[in-house]
């Protein structure tokens, strides 16, 4: 068939991926303007090739006609109306600034769900909106994901950003805790292509241990996996150091000259003998031995813990001992151990300082329960409470950037419920699903195609010191502002500035700010120099753009956008190199091992440690490698299958249940109950169920047509916002109490 007349030649784009922590580089085919093929990029300088199905499918959601492209408005009714920008800017205004004068900025909060980490604009000016609003009801995925570890990251080496990263190519014994990175593909680590790099630990002759409650995918390719009873991985640990003080196989090595609290440790980890934490964690107290023996004895080790040890009982507890485990068979900061990133764009790690202010926790606290502000946010599971029952210092309004806390929040029908009684809600979002079908106005973001990348957030975490910059792959539709420009002009209108004020204007104020510290900074590479010059030489570029390329310049590799554009494939500017002292923040100058704060959770280990055993069935997560937390459901290639959403139950404990494999079962908790079908597996430990979240689309007012065939249900209706890490705030998601019965039909 002759081609017509105005068909070009497919062009190949290459850009990295922005659905997860993985970072893959893409290659990917348009044709006439539409995206046609995804494959990954062989030459990509961390992923070489390596994809998931997920992103092979990212043109999807570009191409599904479920997403939002306009800006929408609820009706009276509570339908919603396409509206155009002015409009819908004009509209946020009348709302919000009310509410602002007659209530105060406190009544105001925001919420940042996790897409916000993986996308430039959103990193690099939802600060600036939350500073413009000037609220202290900041509301982040962190208190559902990984603030113990930002916590005790923050309080051990003196800020959040300083968070070891396992540098798996050059270890020979790797030891994970409550992480799947087989399924996952790695979190707060970028590795693209894990489960590879996993594999070959083992190739050449290495050791994979993995301890968990379900023997997942990663556990199937590791040497040896131990179950744990969930939320107990705080007494394993601390009957690891136990061992290795009483052992005296504690040898940190270099690191000797820059540690404080080893007394306090010891007499923490006194109480904590390997047969009282066997009790608790199930583990035997000779494994126990075992396990930390071999992590000091291997040349090159690296314990690393993720979801499963952070959103639980004693999420910052256990997050501070990996660190301390990793310390004291000398394995932090070490090649093949532990290391730190220098980020090529800069940040609070890039340079060497060697000590800092440290801390502070306690701020300021929510209204209704007083939960602590840590690390400059308020716990998700106090929101709902927040806006039901604060009464007169209650929240009224709500600004929701890339979350979707009605199915990743605890107790999902109390922030349903909650959500609903807002005076305002204003989302930006690209569907209309459980959370946005309750905003006012929702402004549509760009897709993931339509916008540059540079996945800032995630590159501190990076085993190597690489960067890639990607500019969008299509443009957009012309009338349609950038991202960066929706959100400033957001935050024009809670400074009061009006609908109609310049997102340029501020977008200059925020980099003459950043240039004004880059040339005042002695270790940037523009310390000294005039500070219009240097803007000067960032023109014409503007917003993330040209943010961008000041941390480049004011970097520690000096780089520049144009040189990284001139890579598509990215910059390699090495491995990972040992940074103690100059990474240290604290005030000390010092590694802190024994933090009072999480020394004193020993207390309450010993004080809850019955509790704990006493439960006999608990509900843990887990994710599937086609989902993404509760989205690219509606992605047509992703969805249909096997069912996703189960319950996965040992054998024996089903019986007990009275429920059979495919059976519908009711499972309850404190706060609510739900009905799932059950999956029978010898690979779960019993009395542990687990099941997924981010699923149960059936709700009604949201537009996901794929999505709401999906079978599933919303597993945190079942989970507790009673429930905290009381240090972090953050929920417990994995180990909560509950019953199975047989549904009743
Ligand atoms: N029970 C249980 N609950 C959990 C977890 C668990 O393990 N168990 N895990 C928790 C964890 S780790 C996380 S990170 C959270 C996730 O919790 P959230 O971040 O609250 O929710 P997501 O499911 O990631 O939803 C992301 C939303 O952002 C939208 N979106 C996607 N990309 C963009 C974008 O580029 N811009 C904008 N503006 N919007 C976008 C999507 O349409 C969707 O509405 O869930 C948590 N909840
Ligand atoms: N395909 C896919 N990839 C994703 C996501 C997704 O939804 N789908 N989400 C992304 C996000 S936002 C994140 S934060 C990461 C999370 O990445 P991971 O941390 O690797 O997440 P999970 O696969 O949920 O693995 C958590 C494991 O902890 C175990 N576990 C539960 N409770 C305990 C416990 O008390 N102790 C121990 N030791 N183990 C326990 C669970 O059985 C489960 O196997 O994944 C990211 N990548
Ligand atoms: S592993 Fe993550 S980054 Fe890589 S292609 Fe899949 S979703 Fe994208
Ligand atoms: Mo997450």
């Amino acid at each position: 068939m002759p081609l017509s007349p105005q068909a070009s030649a497919p062009t190949k784009a290459y850009r990295t991926c922005s659905l997860c922590e993985a970072a893959c580089g893409l290659e990917i085919t348009v044709a006439d303007g539409v995206p046609t093929g995804v494959r990954g990029d062989a030459d990509d300088v961390l992923s070489q090739g390596f994809l998931c199905p997920k992103g092979a499918s990212i043109h999807g959601l570009h191409l599904d006609p479920d997403r939002i492209r306009e800006p929408l408005a609820k009706q009276p009714d509570g339908s919603f109306r396409a509206v155009s920008w002015e409009e819908a800017f004009a509209l946020a205004d009348r709302l919000i600034t009310p509410v602002i004068a007659e209530h105060g900025r406190d009544a105001v909060a925001t919420y940042v769900g996790n897409p916000s980490g993986h996308d430039l604009s959103a990193a690099l000016y939802h600060r600036s909106f939350h500073r413009a609003l000037g609220s202290r009801r900041l509301f982040t995925v962190g208190t559902v994901d990984q603030l113990p570890k930002s916590l005790s990251c923050a309080l051990m080496f003196g800020t959040s950003m300083a968070v070891p990263v396992p540098d798996v190519d050059r270890a020979e014994h790797v030891m994970i805790l409550g992480a799947n990175p087989v399924i996952s593909q790695g979190s707060m680590v970028m590795a693209p292509n894990l489960r590879g790099r996993l594999k070959a630990v083992l190739e050449r002759g290495g050791k994979l241990v993995v301890i968990d409650p379900r023997r997942t995918r990663t556990a199937q390719v590791a040497s040896e996996h131990h179950f744990i009873r969930p939320g107990t991985d705080a007494f394993l640990l601390a009957g690891m150091v136990h061992t290795l003080l009483e052992e005296g196989l504690a040898r940190p090595g270099r690191l000797a000259d820059h540690l404080a609290g080893l007394d306090e440790l010891a007499e923490f980890a006194a109480r904590f003998p390997p047969e009282r934490a066997a009790a608790a964690c199930g583990v035997a107290a000779d494994e126990i031995r075992r396990l930390a023996r071999e992590l000091a004895q291997a040349e090159r080790a690296v314990l690393y813990g993720r979801i499963g040890t952070t959103t639980q009982r004693f999420g910052s507890a256990a997050s501070w001992l990996i660190d301390v485990v990793n310390v004291l068979t000398g394995n932090l900061d070490a090649p093949g151990g532990a290391m730190f990133t220098r980020p090529v764009a800069g940040g609070a790690t890039a340079t060497d300082a060697g000590f800092g202010r440290g801390v502070e926790i306690g701020r300021w606290r929510s209204a209704v329960r007083g939960a602590p502000e840590v690390l400059g946010e308020l716990p998700v599971a106090v929101l709902p409470e927040e806006i039901t029952q604060g009464g007169e210092d209650r929240v009224r309004a709500l600004f929701q950037f890339a979350g979707n806390p009605v199915l990743s929040n605890p107790d999902g029908a109390a922030v349903d419920h909650a959500l609903g009684q807002l005076d305002v809600m204003i989302a930006h979002d690209f569907y209309l699903n459980e959370t946005t079908r309750h905003a006012d106005v929702i402004f549509p973001a760009t897709s993931p195609l339509e916008r540059s990348v540079y996945p800032i957030y995630v590159y501190p975490t990076a085993i190597r010191n690489v960067a890639n910059y990607s500019p969008p792959v299509l443009p957009l539709s012309p009338g349609r502002p950038p991202d960066w420009q929706v959100v400033l002009r957001l935050a024009a209108i809670v400074r009061g500035e009006g609908p109609d004020a310049d997102p340029a204007a501020i977008d200059d104020e925020i980099v003459r700010r950043a240039a004004e510290r880059a040339t005042r900074d002695p270790d940037s590479p523009l310390h000294g120099r005039d500070v219009d010059a240097v803007l000067d030489e960032l023109a014409p570029r503007t917003g993330p753009e040209r943010l961008l390329d000041l941390k480049l310049r004011s970097g520690p590799y000096g780089t520049s956008l144009d040189a990284l554009q001139a890579s598509p494939h990215g910059l390699d500017f090495g491995a990972l190199e040992p940074r103690i002292p100059g990474i240290l923040r604290t005030p000390s100058g010092k590694i802190e091992l024994a933090p009072p704060l999480l020394v004193a959770e020993g207390e309450r280990m010993e004080a809850e440690a019955d509790e704990l055993a006493a439960a006999a069935t608990v509900l843990v997560g887990r994710r599937e490698l086609r989902s993404i937390n509760s989205w690219m459901h509606n992605v047509e290639n992703l969805a249909g299958g096997k069912r996703r959403c189960t319950l996965i139950m040992h054998p024996t404990d089903a019986r007990a249940a009275g429920v059979g494999d495919g059976d519908l079962a009711r499972v309850a908790s404190r706060v609510g109950a739900v009905e799932i079908h059950v999956e029978l597996s010898e690979d779960i430990m019993q009395g542990v169920v687990s099941a997924p979240h981010g699923w149960g689309h059936e709700r009604e007012g949201t537009q996901n047509r794929v999505a709401v065939r999906a079978p599933g249900v919303n597993v945190n209706r079942l989970t507790d916002p009673a429930r905290l890490d009381p240090l972090s705030g953050t929920a417990v998601l994995n180990g909560i109490p509950v019953t199975v019965t047989p549904a009743v039909a």
